[in-house]
């Protein structure tokens, strides 16, 4: 049995080129695992707080050197001679060592790092992939990408107010037909774009990124783009919308192209786009702190298309369990850094699946080319990943390591497709 010989962490850059967290574990055994923490812009407030150097000398305060350290001096000596194969004793190992709820004295980009490195080279020396080592299940579903092809929101310096206008490929027979189907009309929006006259430039997430009157404007020119492409709006591709609300939600109001709305009045704002657009999909339709707002979409679109609480939930078992109870939202969003721990990931994950709320594996909008994602995806059953547009090499490793998953798994494979658009 091997065990944890010796943890570095390394300072890097990530797609934004703000630094964040790279981490390697090495065993006793001479295998490696190595791990980059990805970073969000628009944060729930109860996110497990990220470590930042807030020496304003240094990238804007962004630096991660404390981070650094904290992993080389308190949290490498914790975990030298641990068992790597067991990634629930070492995560505990490391919340505990932490003791704080929000893992503020360590830094969640810290004890994720390690978490995740663990994971990587435990599959290294067990020579197995990584999504057997993260979880290893009978059928494997390659997920249903969501793909954010037009950029608004903080995630751009435009003013098209929702934040992630995404194409959801549903009924491509396989994972790598359902990249191509994305990445044609990702080519198509483009020129949809240049024959209006408007800009092709990208956003964080690597979609385009242009100025539009209002957000309907950015899904008319979805529409076209996907029809140009020849594929069937609303049969062969759905569309998918990330609000953000948070973002946008200011002393009880929804400041949303130009108009002031209270929860009810953006609800019907929803309820008319989703008349005129096969749209499936609404994450974070209601800002974190307005759970009157979230009971009221979800009693009036939850049977009807995937309400998914991203900054609502936060990946965080707790705040998950009450959300459940409160009848908010009908799917997870997933994201390892809001909660620090792959175990803590799996354990929302699985009460997710049991309250039969859907879980979609994300992204944060600041990554690398760390693919951890693509693997999880496929380890915990999610059925449906975003991870950005069909470009950037940031976004695009993770679609091409599930193509590699997808060629490897044959017939042990299934492409999740049209049964996401059976709910519960
Ligand atoms: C989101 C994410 C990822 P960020 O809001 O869902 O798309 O953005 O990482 O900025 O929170
Ligand atoms: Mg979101």
């Amino acid at each position: 049995m091997p065990h944890i010989e010796n943890i570095l962490a390394l300072e890097i850059l990530d797609s934004r080129g703000n630094p964040t967290l790279q981490v390697t574990v090495d065993l006793s055994d001479g295998h490696r695992g190595r791990a980059n923490v990805p970073s969000g812009a628009s944060t729930g407030s109860k996110e497990a707080l990220e470590h930042r150097d807030h020496d304003l000398g240094r990238y804007g305060g962004k630096g991660v050197l404390q981070a650094v350290n904290a992993v080389e001096t308190i949290v490498a000596p914790h975990l030298k001679n641990q068992n790597p194969y067991d990634q629930k004793n070492i995560d505990q190992l490391m919340i505990d060592l932490d003791g704080t709820a929000n893992k503020s004295r360590l830094g969640a980009n810290t004890i994720l790092g390690v978490s995740m490195a663990t994971a990587v080279a435990a599959a290294h020396s067990l020579k197995v992939p990584l999504y057997r080592q993260l979880r290893s299940v009978e059928l494997s579903y390659l997920p249903v990408p969501m793909m954010n092809i037009l950029n608004g929101g903080v995630h751009a310096d435009t003013n098209v107010g929702i934040q992630e206008f995404m194409i959801v490929p549903v009924a491509a027979p396989s994972f790598h037909e359902a990249v191509r189907w994305g990445a044609e009309i990702y080519h198509s929006l483009k020129k949809v774009l240049k024959n209006k006259g408007l800009s092709t430039g990208v956003g964080d997430e690597g979609g385009f990124a242009p100025h539009l009157d209002n957000n309907e404007a950015a899904l008319h020119c979805i529409a076209e783009a996907i029809e140009k492409a020849g594929f069937k709006l609303g049969q062969d591709v759905y569309l998918a919308l990330d609000c953000a609300a948070s973002e946008f939600y200011r002393d009880g109001k929804y400041h949303l192209d130009e108009k002031s709305l209270t929860s009810e009045t953006l609800l019907v704002y929803y309820e008319s786009l989703i008349r005129q657009f096969p749209i499936i999909s609404i994450e974070d339709g209601m800002a974190e702190d307005d759970r009157d707002g979230w009971k009221k979409l979800t009693a009036a679109l939850g049977e009807k298309i995937q309400l998914v609480g991203d900054d609502v939930f936060v990946t965080n078992p707790a705040i998950l369990q009450e959300g459940i109870s409160d009848q908010i939202a009908n799917a997870l969003l997933v994201k390892l850094n809001q909660i620090g721990t792959l175990t803590e990931t799996f354990q929302a994950i699985d009460m997710a699946h049991r309250a039969n709320y859907r879980c979609i594996i994300s992204h944060r909008s600041g990554e690398s080319e760390d693919t951890f994602i693509a693997d999880l995806a496929v380890a915990s059953s999610a059925k449906q990943i975003k991870t950005g547009a069909p470009a950037r090499t940031d976004r695009v490793a993770k679609y091409n390591r599930l193509m590699e998953i997808e060629k490897e798994l044959g017939t042990q494979a299934r492409y999740a497709g049209q049964e996401i658009l059976t709910l519960r």
